[in-house]
């Protein structure tokens, strides 16, 4: 999963040097963190669905996790239809790179996921640095 995300990253900015692509640089590093994150948020849906853990989705498995996929943003008014789209190759099961390649073309997003940005992380980060001068002062004392 680690892998597949720092191969999508790195060539997402053309590099202008030959070894270029063979290295995450600074500005595919911000790429690196978002494919990360969608990975990971998609290996949490993928593993809801799999409800038997064997790694791949059934239809049965599908059809059972409607609701979820709704809550998700996924239209499944017809989910004959969405399963046909999400098993690429009609084997009749799902697999997690078929869910990736399907789940970001619907760009769908887990509702309980807490898009954190940079500047909240940095604020805590203070928050955090003033409470322990203040339990260290207070220590001192
Ligand atoms: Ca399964
Ligand atoms: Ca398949």
């Amino acid at each position: 999963m680690l892998l597949r995300a720092f191969t999508a990253a790195k060539t997402k900015v053309k590099s202008k040097s030959v070894y270029g692509d063979d290295y995450v640089q600074k500005s595919e590093y911000r790429y690196l963190m978002k494919y990360l994150r969608m990975y990971c948020e998609y290996w949490v849906a993928f593993s809801m669905i799999d409800t038997d853990g064997d790694r791949r989705i059934t239809f049965t498995e599908f059809v059972q996790a409607t609701q979820s996929l709704e809550n998700w943003g996924i239209d499944m008014s017809d989910p004959q239809k969405q399963w046909s789209e999400c098993d690429a190759d009609g084997f009749g099961k799902v697999l997690f790179d078929e869910f990736c390649n399907w789940a970001i073309t619907r760009s769908l997003d887990l509702d309980d996921d807490d898009d954190v940005t940079d500047s909240d992380i940095e604020v805590n980060q203070i928050d955090r640095d003033e409470q322990n001068k203040q339990n260290l002062s207070n220590y001192q004392k």
